[in-house]
C-alpha cells in the first residue's frame, strides 16, 4: 500500500510537533505547517516528512499550502491558541477576533481547503484538537470558550455531514498540557505561564500525541467521536489539586 499523508497544522511545536513525530514513526508521510517555518523545515528533516509554510488565519497562505499538497488521508487540526484571560467586562475584542480567525475559521478554512482529498483518499480521516474549553465555561475564559465551543460546533457537524461519506472525524479535547500555549496566553509572562501548573504534574504534548496516534490506526469501520483528556490532577479547567 502507498504510504498514506498526513497533514498536521501548528506544527512548529506543541501537541502539532509531537503528534507529526507520532504518526511519522507510526509510518505516515508527514507534511507539517506553521508559521514558524525554521522549526517545521527541521521537524520535517527528523521525521522524513515535508515542511509548507502556513498561516491558517491568511486565505491564500491556506491556498497555497493546500495546492502543495496531491494527497491527503488524515487532516489534523491542531493550530490555535489562546489570547488573553480577562472577564467580559474587560474584553479586548481584537482578542476575541484573533481567536476567532486562528481557532474556528482556522479550522474551517483547512477542512474545506481538504475534504475534496479526504474524500477521494476512499479513507481519510479530520482529528480536530479542541480544549475542555470546548465543554466548560470558566471564569476568564470568555473568548477562548466561546471560541472553542465554535470549533466543537464546527467538528460535530462536520460528522454529521460527512455520514456516508469515506472521511472519519474526531475531536480531542484536553485540559492542561504543558506547552507554549500559557505562555502565548499570557503575552509572554512566565510567571503567570508557570502557575497554571503549579505544584502539579500536567499532561505532555506527547500524551495527546498518543491519542492522536491511536484514533488515526482505528479501523475504518471505528470512528472515535469525541475524546476528553484531563491531567490526573484536575477534574475541570479549574478545580485542580496542587501540592504547594
Ligand atoms: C487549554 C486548556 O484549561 O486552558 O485548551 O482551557 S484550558
Amino acid at each position: 500500500m502507498a504510504q498514506r499523508t498526513a497533514v498536521v497544522t501548528g506544527a512548529s511545536s506543541g501537541i502539532g510537533a509531537a503528534s507529526a513525530r507520532a504518526l511519522a514513526a507510526d509510518g505516515w508521510h508527514v507534511i507539517v505547517g506553521a508559521r514558524r517555518v525554521d522549526r517545521i523545515e527541521a521537524l520535517a528533516e527528523e521525521i522524513g516528512g515535508t515542511a509548507i509554510a502556513l498561516d491558517v488565519t491568511d486565505e491564500s497562505s491556506v491556498e497555497a499550502f493546500c495546492a502543495a499538497v496531491d494527497t491527503c488521508d488524515l487532516l489534523l487540526n491542531n493550530a490555535g491558541g489562546a489570547f488573553g484571560a480577562t472577564s467580559i467586562a474587560d474584553a479586548d475584542v481584537d482578542e476575541w477576533q484573533a481567536m476567532y480567525d486562528v481557532n474556528v475559521l482556522g479550522t474551517l478554512r483547512m477542512t474545506k481547503a481538504l475534504l475534496p482529498k479526504l474524500i477521494a483518499s476512499g479513507d481519510g480521516q479530520v482529528i480536530t484538537i479542541g480544549s475542555i474549553a470546548a465543554r466548560e465555561p470558566y471564569k476568564g475564559g470568555g473568548g477562548y470558550n466561546a471560541a472553542k465551543h465554535a470549533v466543537a460546533a464546527l467538528t460535530r457537524v462536520l460528522r454529521i455531514e460527512l455520514l456516508g461519506q469515506p472521511v472519519r472525524v474526531c475531536e480531542i479535547d484536553p485540559g492542561m498540557v504543558e506547552t507554549e500555549f500559557s505562555l502565548v496566553r499570557f503575552g509572554g509572562d512566565e510567571d503567570k505561564a508557570a502557575k497554571v501548573y503549579e505544584g502539579l504534574t500536567p499532561m505532555g504534548p506527547g500524551d495527546i500525541a498518543d491519542a492522536v496516534r491511536w484514533v488515526a490506526s482505528r479501523p475504518k469501520h471505528v470512528n472515535i467521536d469525541q475524546i476528553l483528556m484531563l491531567a490526573t490532577a484536575q477534574t475541570s479547567a479549574q478545580v485542580a489539586h496542587r501540592e504547594l
